[in-house]
């Protein structure tokens, strides 16, 4: 039996024991992570459960789309520690790694609730009990549904939703180098049971206020071009989301601007926060004969600096100020740009 399958029904019979699953994403939640925990909470409840979906961040103003479904809440706010006791178990989406789960780490440590994992990241460092793991789905939202459709699970016109807003929006609008088949696939077969893809649109990326656009034309006017036009640096400071009005949610998808420039290959965007360390992301591009010549894995870019992620997108969080992060990953980076070069040359 093919062995996602086994992991699936594994999976099953670990949650169908569950009354009360804690539900869990990663820090900096994006829209695979508020549609894994919103999915996952439709679907729980429909199996008699009562999942307590619970996120480490409030929902970014660049998730409104979100605010149509019952909102998750927020661990320490709607949602004190304390409401965890009740909990039998933890199912994880999206991440496998301690890094990406600080607030809980403590309290996971040293809990003995079994625990679930489904995510499709590489990087992974958090034990479990049963685990779905897979590296090829664009999304956790598509493991989800894949899931779901396995176990022969309905979808609510809820988790159909939220499902597709985490293929969507871990695709780039069904544009990144994840946009498999497959993904298109259940994509379709989603908008087929009534979402429609246009209003999932408008609600994701035509609802920003002006500040949001200050901000990318303060971030894009920021850009340094290295190693030959192949490495794009861009980076925002304090005073910049000061000045603008804006915050460090605010900077989602602006780091995929400068691969519009054809000689890119790498784009790196540095994020100084209010106070701890330098959020630092990484893209690059697919190699593609004629465009782009080289195939620079920014996961292991990111893991350089105790970061991780996926091998065309990855992030890091970096300790010191600004300008001298700026300095180490430029560096880093450009010279991860001119090995590979080196490499396809020889
Ligand atoms: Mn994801």
């Amino acid at each position: 039996m093919n062995p996602l399958l086994q992991a699936y029904d594994a999976a099953a019979d670990r949650a169908a024991t569950l009354h009360r699953p804690l539900l869990l994403s990663h820090t900096k939640p994006d829209g695979d992570a508020f549609g894994s925990l919103v999915a996952a909470r439709e679907l729980l409840r429909a199996r008699g459960a009562d999942p307590l979906a619970v996120s480490f961040d409030p929902l970014p103003r660049t998730y409104s789309v979100f605010a149509r479904f019952e909102p998750v809440g927020v661990l320490g706010r709607e949602v004190p520690l304390a409401d965890l006791d009740h909990c039998d178990g933890v199912i994880i989406f999206d991440t496998g790694a301690w890094n990406q789960l600080l607030p809980l780490e403590t309290w996971l440590r040293a809990s003995a609730l079994p625990r679930i994992i489904v995510d499709h990241h590489v990087t992974r460092d958090v034990p479990a009990d049963a685990l779905i793991i897979d590296e090829s789905a664009a999304a956790t939202c598509l493991i989800l549904y894949h899931w779901a459709v396995h176990q022969g699970w309905t979808l609510s016109p809820d988790a159909a939703a939220a499902i597709f807003i985490g293929i969507a929006t871990d695709t780039g609008w069904f544009a990144h180098s994840n946009t498999t088949p497959d993904a298109l696939d259940a994509a379709a077969r989603i908008a087929a049971l009534g979402v429609a893809p246009n209003d999932i649109y408008q609600r994701l990326y035509q609802t920003d206020d002006a500040a949001r656009l200050r901000l990318r034309a303060a971030v894009l006017s920021t850009i340094e071009l290295a190693a030959q036009d192949r490495l794009a640096v861009l980076s925002v400071d304090q005073e910049t989301f000061a000045r603008v009005g804006a915050t460090l949610a605010d900077t989602e998808n602006l780091i995929n601007d400068p691969l519009s420039i054809r000689s890119v290959v790498v784009s790196v965007l540095l994020a100084e926060q209010k106070s701890g360390p330098v959020r630092v992301s990484f893209r690059s591009k697919a190699p593609l004969p004629g465009l782009c010549d080289l195939d620079i894995d920014v996961a292991a870019a990111a893991a350089d600096f105790g970061g991780g992620g996926h091998r065309r997108a990855a992030g890091a969080r970096i300790e010191g100020a600004l300008p001298e992060v700026k300095r180490l990953v430029t560096a880093h980076l450009a010279r991860r740009i001119e090995n590979a070069e080196a490499g396809r040359r020889s």
